[in-house]
Protein backbone atom coordinates (compact mmCIF):
# COMPACT_ATOMS: atom_id res chain seq x y z
CA UNK A 1 0.00 0.00 0.00
CA UNK A 2 1.36 3.16 -0.73
CA UNK A 3 2.17 6.34 1.81
CA UNK A 4 1.84 9.95 0.88
CA UNK A 5 3.77 12.08 2.04
CA UNK A 6 2.56 15.41 4.03
CA UNK A 7 1.68 17.75 1.66
CA UNK A 8 0.95 21.35 2.18
CA UNK A 9 -2.10 23.02 0.79
CA UNK A 10 -5.64 20.79 1.40
CA UNK A 11 -6.93 19.73 -1.22
CA UNK A 12 -11.00 20.21 -1.97
CA UNK A 13 -13.23 17.88 0.03
CA UNK A 14 -14.21 15.35 -2.99
CA UNK A 15 -14.68 11.64 -3.57
CA UNK A 16 -12.66 11.87 -6.65
CA UNK A 17 -9.40 10.57 -5.36
CA UNK A 18 -6.41 12.49 -6.67
CA UNK A 19 -4.57 9.74 -7.99
CA UNK A 20 -6.21 6.35 -8.76
CA UNK A 21 -10.03 5.51 -9.43
CA UNK A 22 -12.73 4.11 -7.55
CA UNK A 23 -13.09 -0.39 -8.37
CA UNK A 24 -16.24 -2.27 -7.21
CA UNK A 25 -16.93 -6.12 -8.39
CA UNK A 26 -20.10 -6.79 -7.89
CA UNK A 27 -21.89 -10.09 -8.26
CA UNK A 28 -25.59 -11.56 -8.67
CA UNK A 29 -27.58 -14.41 -9.30
CA UNK A 30 -31.15 -14.94 -10.90
CA UNK A 31 -33.87 -15.56 -8.37
CA UNK A 32 -36.16 -18.29 -10.76
CA UNK A 33 -39.57 -18.10 -8.22
CA UNK A 34 -39.31 -14.59 -8.37
CA UNK A 35 -38.72 -14.27 -12.22
CA UNK A 36 -41.21 -17.09 -12.95
CA UNK A 37 -43.78 -14.62 -11.34
CA UNK A 38 -43.04 -12.08 -14.12
CA UNK A 39 -45.31 -11.66 -17.26
CA UNK A 40 -43.93 -11.69 -20.33
CA UNK A 41 -44.37 -8.26 -21.07
CA UNK A 42 -42.28 -7.80 -17.68
CA UNK A 43 -39.75 -9.99 -18.76
CA UNK A 44 -39.57 -8.64 -22.11
CA UNK A 45 -39.29 -4.84 -20.57
CA UNK A 46 -36.63 -6.04 -18.12
CA UNK A 47 -34.53 -7.69 -20.78
CA UNK A 48 -34.29 -4.40 -22.45
CA UNK A 49 -33.53 -2.50 -19.86
CA UNK A 50 -30.40 -4.86 -18.15
CA UNK A 51 -28.60 -4.54 -21.93
CA UNK A 52 -29.37 -0.69 -21.68
CA UNK A 53 -27.85 -0.89 -17.94
CA UNK A 54 -25.06 -2.45 -19.83
CA UNK A 55 -24.30 -0.76 -22.32
CA UNK A 56 -22.60 1.70 -20.31
CA UNK A 57 -22.57 4.73 -22.62
CA UNK A 58 -23.98 8.52 -22.29
CA UNK A 59 -24.28 9.84 -19.13
CA UNK A 60 -23.87 7.30 -16.75
CA UNK A 61 -21.03 5.72 -18.32
CA UNK A 62 -18.44 4.87 -15.95
CA UNK A 63 -14.98 4.63 -17.74
CA UNK A 64 -14.92 0.69 -17.20
CA UNK A 65 -17.41 -2.10 -17.30
CA UNK A 66 -16.96 -5.59 -17.86
CA UNK A 67 -19.45 -8.33 -17.33
CA UNK A 68 -18.32 -11.90 -16.54
CA UNK A 69 -20.87 -15.37 -16.93
CA UNK A 70 -19.42 -17.21 -13.39
CA UNK A 71 -19.72 -20.93 -12.77
CA UNK A 72 -20.64 -22.32 -9.31
CA UNK A 73 -23.86 -21.59 -7.49
CA UNK A 74 -22.26 -18.44 -5.03
CA UNK A 75 -23.11 -16.07 -8.09
CA UNK A 76 -24.84 -16.20 -11.92
CA UNK A 77 -22.43 -13.09 -13.12
CA UNK A 78 -20.54 -10.57 -11.94
CA UNK A 79 -19.70 -6.70 -12.71
CA UNK A 80 -16.00 -5.15 -12.87
CA UNK A 81 -16.30 -1.61 -12.70
CA UNK A 82 -13.96 1.57 -12.35
CA UNK A 83 -14.37 5.07 -12.43
CA UNK A 84 -13.26 7.96 -10.51
CA UNK A 85 -16.45 8.66 -9.66
CA UNK A 86 -17.73 6.09 -6.99
CA UNK A 87 -21.04 7.03 -7.30
CA UNK A 88 -20.84 6.59 -11.15
CA UNK A 89 -19.84 2.59 -10.55
CA UNK A 90 -22.65 2.35 -7.94
CA UNK A 91 -25.33 4.17 -10.21
CA UNK A 92 -25.14 1.12 -12.63
CA UNK A 93 -25.19 -0.85 -9.81
CA UNK A 94 -28.57 0.58 -8.78
CA UNK A 95 -29.98 1.16 -12.21
CA UNK A 96 -29.87 -3.06 -12.80
CA UNK A 97 -31.55 -3.67 -9.09
CA UNK A 98 -34.55 -0.83 -9.97
CA UNK A 99 -35.16 -1.70 -13.34
CA UNK A 100 -37.95 -4.31 -13.90
CA UNK A 101 -35.46 -7.45 -13.83
CA UNK A 102 -34.05 -5.74 -10.10
CA UNK A 103 -36.86 -7.72 -8.32
CA UNK A 104 -35.43 -11.30 -9.65
CA UNK A 105 -32.12 -9.92 -9.36
CA UNK A 106 -30.01 -11.14 -5.91
CA UNK A 107 -26.65 -9.18 -5.24
CA UNK A 108 -24.57 -11.76 -3.46
CA UNK A 109 -21.43 -10.59 -2.84
CA UNK A 110 -19.49 -7.38 -3.87
CA UNK A 111 -15.48 -5.80 -3.04
CA UNK A 112 -15.20 -2.34 -2.75
CA UNK A 113 -11.63 -0.88 -3.71
CA UNK A 114 -9.40 1.62 -5.59
CA UNK A 115 -6.52 1.61 -7.45
CA UNK A 116 -2.93 2.58 -6.31
CA UNK A 117 0.55 2.38 -7.07
CA UNK A 118 2.03 0.23 -4.38
CA UNK A 119 4.88 0.77 -2.19
CA UNK A 120 6.94 -1.52 -3.40
CA UNK A 121 6.97 -0.46 -7.18
CA UNK A 122 10.53 -0.03 -7.84
CA UNK A 123 11.62 4.09 -8.68
CA UNK A 124 13.95 4.51 -11.21
CA UNK A 125 16.41 4.86 -8.55
CA UNK A 126 15.34 1.98 -6.67
CA UNK A 127 15.61 0.08 -9.93
CA UNK A 128 19.38 1.42 -10.12
CA UNK A 129 20.38 -0.32 -7.46
CA UNK A 130 18.34 -3.56 -8.08
CA UNK A 131 20.46 -3.91 -11.23
CA UNK A 132 23.70 -3.39 -9.69
CA UNK A 133 23.19 -5.22 -6.83
CA UNK A 134 22.06 -8.28 -9.32
CA UNK A 135 25.92 -7.73 -10.88
CA UNK A 136 25.35 -5.54 -13.43
CA UNK A 137 28.12 -2.84 -14.03
CA UNK A 138 26.92 0.78 -13.90
CA UNK A 139 27.54 2.58 -17.11
CA UNK A 140 28.06 -0.71 -19.70
CA UNK A 141 25.55 -0.31 -22.71
CA UNK A 142 23.59 -2.87 -21.23
CA UNK A 143 23.21 -1.14 -17.94
CA UNK A 144 21.98 1.72 -19.56
CA UNK A 145 19.95 0.27 -22.31
CA UNK A 146 17.95 -1.33 -19.04
CA UNK A 147 18.16 1.65 -16.87
CA UNK A 148 16.42 3.94 -20.42
CA UNK A 149 14.03 1.01 -21.07
CA UNK A 150 13.07 1.21 -17.23
CA UNK A 151 12.30 4.76 -17.30
CA UNK A 152 10.09 4.96 -20.25
CA UNK A 153 7.97 1.78 -19.16
CA UNK A 154 7.49 3.11 -15.79
CA UNK A 155 5.40 6.04 -16.85
CA UNK A 156 2.91 3.56 -18.74
CA UNK A 157 2.83 0.99 -16.26
CA UNK A 158 1.98 3.59 -13.71
CA UNK A 159 -0.72 4.46 -15.58
CA UNK A 160 -2.09 0.91 -16.22
CA UNK A 161 -2.25 0.56 -12.14
CA UNK A 162 -4.29 3.58 -11.79
CA UNK A 163 -6.65 3.61 -14.57
CA UNK A 164 -6.34 0.42 -16.16
CA UNK A 165 -7.05 -0.60 -19.94
CA UNK A 166 -9.12 -4.11 -18.89
CA UNK A 167 -7.48 -6.44 -21.43
CA UNK A 168 -10.85 -8.26 -23.40
CA UNK A 169 -9.79 -11.56 -22.60
CA UNK A 170 -12.52 -14.66 -22.10
CA UNK A 171 -11.33 -15.20 -18.25
CA UNK A 172 -10.96 -13.58 -15.14
CA UNK A 173 -10.54 -14.33 -11.53
CA UNK A 174 -10.98 -12.47 -8.76
CA UNK A 175 -10.67 -12.62 -5.14
CA UNK A 176 -9.90 -10.50 -1.97
CA UNK A 177 -6.45 -11.50 -0.08
CA UNK A 178 -4.97 -10.15 3.22
CA UNK A 179 -1.41 -10.38 4.66
CA UNK A 180 -1.22 -12.20 7.77
CA UNK A 181 -1.10 -10.37 11.03
CA UNK A 182 -0.25 -13.39 13.10
CA UNK A 183 2.33 -13.78 15.36
CA UNK A 184 5.41 -14.83 13.64
CA UNK A 185 4.18 -14.54 10.32
CA UNK A 186 2.95 -10.80 10.76
CA UNK A 187 3.59 -8.49 7.48
CA UNK A 188 2.89 -5.26 8.92
CA UNK A 189 5.65 -5.79 11.39
CA UNK A 190 8.32 -6.77 8.48
CA UNK A 191 10.76 -4.16 8.20
CA UNK A 192 9.97 -2.29 4.87
CA UNK A 193 13.45 -3.64 3.34
CA UNK A 194 12.36 -7.43 3.77
CA UNK A 195 8.23 -6.81 2.28
CA UNK A 196 10.13 -5.25 -0.38
CA UNK A 197 12.57 -8.26 -1.28
CA UNK A 198 9.63 -11.00 -1.34
CA UNK A 199 7.03 -8.70 -3.35
CA UNK A 200 10.61 -8.06 -5.63
CA UNK A 201 10.37 -11.86 -5.95
CA UNK A 202 6.63 -12.42 -5.83
CA UNK A 203 6.88 -10.10 -8.80
CA UNK A 204 9.53 -11.81 -10.51
CA UNK A 205 7.30 -14.93 -10.92
CA UNK A 206 4.36 -12.88 -11.78
CA UNK A 207 6.24 -11.87 -14.57
CA UNK A 208 6.87 -15.11 -15.88
CA UNK A 209 2.74 -15.15 -16.90
CA UNK A 210 3.19 -12.13 -19.24
CA UNK A 211 1.44 -12.27 -22.13
CA UNK A 212 -0.80 -14.61 -20.80
CA UNK A 213 -2.36 -13.46 -17.70
CA UNK A 214 -2.37 -10.00 -16.78
CA UNK A 215 -3.06 -8.79 -13.23
CA UNK A 216 -4.77 -5.51 -11.29
CA UNK A 217 -4.15 -5.29 -7.56
CA UNK A 218 -6.84 -2.71 -5.91
CA UNK A 219 -6.88 -1.82 -2.07
CA UNK A 220 -9.58 -2.48 0.45
CA UNK A 221 -8.10 -1.09 3.14
CA UNK A 222 -10.49 1.57 4.55
CA UNK A 223 -13.43 0.40 2.56
CA UNK A 224 -13.94 -3.34 2.57
CA UNK A 225 -12.98 -6.06 4.78
CA UNK A 226 -9.90 -7.57 3.01
CA UNK A 227 -7.23 -5.82 2.31
CA UNK A 228 -6.69 -6.64 -1.46
CA UNK A 229 -8.70 -7.36 -4.26
CA UNK A 230 -6.97 -9.46 -6.86
CA UNK A 231 -8.19 -9.59 -10.64
CA UNK A 232 -6.58 -11.56 -13.08
CA UNK A 233 -7.81 -11.95 -16.39
CA UNK A 234 -6.23 -14.91 -18.12
CA UNK A 235 -5.90 -15.79 -21.82
CA UNK A 236 -6.96 -19.19 -20.85
CA UNK A 237 -8.30 -20.22 -17.28
CA UNK A 238 -5.62 -22.44 -17.05
CA UNK A 239 -3.18 -19.73 -16.86
CA UNK A 240 -4.97 -18.50 -13.71
CA UNK A 241 -5.29 -21.85 -11.91
CA UNK A 242 -1.04 -22.02 -13.16
CA UNK A 243 -0.39 -18.72 -11.34
CA UNK A 244 -2.18 -19.08 -8.70
CA UNK A 245 -0.89 -22.81 -7.83
CA UNK A 246 2.54 -21.13 -8.17
CA UNK A 247 2.61 -18.04 -6.59
CA UNK A 248 1.37 -19.98 -3.45
CA UNK A 249 5.05 -21.11 -3.31
CA UNK A 250 6.38 -17.57 -3.63
CA UNK A 251 7.25 -16.38 0.60
CA UNK A 252 5.03 -13.68 0.05
CA UNK A 253 1.89 -15.83 -0.22
CA UNK A 254 3.04 -19.16 1.37
CA UNK A 255 3.47 -17.48 4.27
CA UNK A 256 1.89 -14.01 4.75
CA UNK A 257 -1.20 -14.53 2.54
CA UNK A 258 -4.84 -15.00 3.32
CA UNK A 259 -7.06 -15.33 0.45
CA UNK A 260 -11.23 -14.66 0.69
CA UNK A 261 -13.60 -16.45 -1.71
CA UNK A 262 -12.98 -17.14 -4.99
CA UNK A 263 -14.92 -15.85 -8.42
CA UNK A 264 -14.27 -17.17 -11.75
CA UNK A 265 -15.71 -15.26 -14.68
CA UNK A 266 -16.11 -15.80 -18.48
CA UNK A 267 -16.68 -12.60 -20.15
CA UNK A 268 -20.03 -11.85 -21.64
CA UNK A 269 -21.83 -8.98 -22.74
CA UNK A 270 -25.30 -8.42 -21.30
CA UNK A 271 -26.93 -10.34 -24.20
CA UNK A 272 -24.77 -13.26 -23.35
CA UNK A 273 -25.51 -12.99 -19.39
CA UNK A 274 -29.03 -12.94 -20.20
CA UNK A 275 -28.98 -15.74 -22.87
CA UNK A 276 -26.26 -18.10 -20.87
CA UNK A 277 -29.10 -17.33 -17.76
CA UNK A 278 -31.94 -18.73 -20.30
CA UNK A 279 -34.06 -15.23 -19.30
CA UNK A 280 -35.90 -15.29 -22.19
O1 LIG B 1 2.39 -3.72 -9.98
C1 LIG B 1 3.33 -4.37 -10.46
O2 LIG B 1 3.20 -5.07 -11.50
C2 LIG B 1 4.67 -4.34 -9.75
C3 LIG B 1 5.09 -5.55 -9.02
C4 LIG B 1 3.97 -6.13 -8.16
C5 LIG B 1 3.45 -5.64 -6.97
C6 LIG B 1 3.85 -4.40 -6.20
C7 LIG B 1 3.22 -7.33 -8.48
C8 LIG B 1 3.44 -8.10 -9.61
N1 LIG B 1 2.29 -7.54 -7.48
C9 LIG B 1 2.40 -6.53 -6.55
C10 LIG B 1 1.63 -6.35 -5.43
MN1 LIG B 1 1.03 -9.10 -7.36
N2 LIG B 1 -0.32 -10.60 -7.29
C11 LIG B 1 -1.03 -10.99 -6.18
C12 LIG B 1 -1.64 -12.25 -6.46
O3 LIG B 1 -2.63 -15.70 -5.40
C13 LIG B 1 -1.63 -15.25 -4.78
O4 LIG B 1 -0.75 -15.99 -4.30
C14 LIG B 1 -1.50 -13.78 -4.60
C15 LIG B 1 -2.45 -13.02 -5.48
C16 LIG B 1 -1.30 -12.60 -7.76
C17 LIG B 1 -1.69 -13.85 -8.50
C18 LIG B 1 -0.46 -11.56 -8.27
C19 LIG B 1 0.07 -11.54 -9.55
N3 LIG B 1 0.37 -8.44 -5.55
C20 LIG B 1 0.69 -7.25 -4.98
C21 LIG B 1 -0.09 -7.09 -3.76
C22 LIG B 1 -0.10 -5.86 -2.86
C23 LIG B 1 0.98 -5.89 -1.82
C24 LIG B 1 1.14 -4.53 -1.19
O5 LIG B 1 1.03 -3.49 -1.88
O6 LIG B 1 1.44 -4.53 0.04
C25 LIG B 1 -0.86 -8.22 -3.63
C26 LIG B 1 -1.85 -8.52 -2.55
C27 LIG B 1 -0.57 -9.07 -4.75
C28 LIG B 1 -1.14 -10.31 -4.99
N4 LIG B 1 1.69 -9.72 -9.19
C29 LIG B 1 2.66 -9.14 -9.99
C30 LIG B 1 1.07 -10.71 -9.96
C31 LIG B 1 1.67 -10.72 -11.27
C32 LIG B 1 1.23 -11.64 -12.40
C33 LIG B 1 2.66 -9.77 -11.28
C34 LIG B 1 3.59 -9.41 -12.41
C35 LIG B 1 2.97 -8.28 -13.16
C36 LIG B 1 3.81 -7.85 -14.30
O7 LIG B 1 4.68 -6.99 -14.07
O8 LIG B 1 3.59 -8.35 -15.40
Amino acid sequence: MSTRPASTPLPEPSVVPSQGWHCSHYCYRFDRARLAQLTAAQLQAGREAFVAALENDGETRCERLQGYITSGHRADWILMMMDPDPLKIDAIHQRILSGPLGAAIEPTWSFVSMSEISEYVPSVEDYRKRLIAEGEAEGTPTFDAKMNAYERRLPMMNQQRLSPEFPDWPAACFYPMNKSRDVGRNWFTEPFSRRNQLMAEHARSGIAFAGRVSQLITVGVGLDDWEWMVTLWGRNPEYLREIVYKMRFDQASAVYAEFGPFYVGYRAGAAEILQHCRIS
